[in-house]
């Protein structure tokens, strides 16, 4: 039983593996990652960064499937248990009533979130540089587009569960046209998931693993204690980028207020398949599956730019490291 209260359903099916014996650490690796190798569809050179959620009596998914031209495509997937992942080979083709906006080039590092009556995905899609698009789906086969939240250059836009003060929430990262060395998460709200406004700064790099720059990761995990946001760090090293997660707690109807964040780093690319790749050190979350009965949770993240990996963990846990090990700037 879950001792912080978790507004969630409950997932008696989550994909699960007890914390190893002796094991310290707040989160703890599957055994068989990666779970998605990068070679999983016959054209694919890398499937990482990518998102999953509850769907009918199994689960469901947006992945990042890098081509082997190395172009990003989305592609639906499906699975019974959450780990072992059927993907749909052909890319997804977004319905979209405005061919400017529906005719996009590449999208990637996907988000997908249940609000209301249906699932959001939110990406990184280009269009005249990188921005937020959005599109959602009923049954992961049709997907209707809508406008980008932003203008370039923004990636990382991650959708709140529910309305929040009346509107509809979304963290996103303003950045540039390239490998970015800065990154703050901002906040914005819209009434109609179409015009953005109201943006407000939610925080900014600290130091260490986290001091070049910081993005939301899975969508934000609502309980008694504020919105639990995992979220990647990024330290520049003498031989490029470190990609760890961390987590913060936010306050529920103020979201950009940092009420807790976690210090030290919660993961760290440490294992072969984090450390080596096609982009080496990189563990990036993009999504979690919760069971808000028990507290389990278990987080999908891109290892090094080219496979699909799981932690699991108890929110219990995660918010208490994040209570005791809190700098707040
Ligand atoms: C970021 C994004 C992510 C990627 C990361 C590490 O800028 O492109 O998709 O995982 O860099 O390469």
């Amino acid at each position: 039983m879950s001792k912080v209260n978790i507004i969630g359903p409950s997932m008696p099916n989550i994909p699960w593996e007890e914390r190893p014996e002796g094991h310290k650490d707040v989160l703890w690796r599957y055994s068989q990652n990666p779970v998605i190798p990068r070679d999983l569809l016959p054209n694919s050179n890398s499937i990482f960064n990518s998102a999953v959620v509850p769907y009918e009596d199994g689960f469901a998914g947006v992945f990042r499937c890098d081509d082997r031209n190395r172009y990003m495509r989305l592609h639906a997937g499906f699975s019974k248990d959450g780990l072992s992942w059927e993907i749909n080979p052909e890319p997804i083709t977004f319905e979209c009533d405005d061919p400017e906006i529906g005719n996009f080039i590449e999208g990637y590092d996907p988000r997908v979130c249940w609000i209301e009556d249906r699932f959001v995905v939110t990406w990184c899609n280009l269009y005249h540089g990188p921005t937020i698009g959005v599109a959602y789906t009923h049954d992961f086969k049709t997907f209707h587009q809508m406008e980008n939240a932003f203008l370039p250059y923004n990636r990382n836009g991650v959708m709140f569960p529910r309305k929040i003060n009346g509107n509809y929430a979304m963290l996103s990262r303003p950045s540039d046209t390239g490998h970015t060395p800065f990154g703050d998460i901002f906040y914005s709200e819209s009434p109609d998931m179409e015009f953005w406004g109201r943006h407000r700064h939610v925080m900014a790099p600290m130091g260490g693993w986290q001091s070049k720059k910081v993005g939301a990761g899975p969508i934000p995990i609502e309980t008694s204690e504020g919105w639990l946001m995992i979220y990647h760090g990024v330290l520049n090293s003498c031989n490029g980028f470190v990609y760890a997660f961390g987590a913060a707690l936010l306050d529920l109807e103020q979201p950009w207020k940092v009420l807790y964040r976690s210090e030290p780093y919660l993961l760290q690319p440490s294992t072969l398949y984090e450390c080596v790749g096609d982009v080496p050190n990189v563990a990036f979350p993009c999504a979690s599956l919760v069971d808000a009965e028990t507290g389990r949770i278990a987080i999908y993240y891109g290892a090094a730019d080219t496979v699909t990996a799981v932690a699991f963990g108890y929110v219990d846990e995660i918010i208490e490291f994040v209570k005791n090990n809190s700098r707040v700037e």
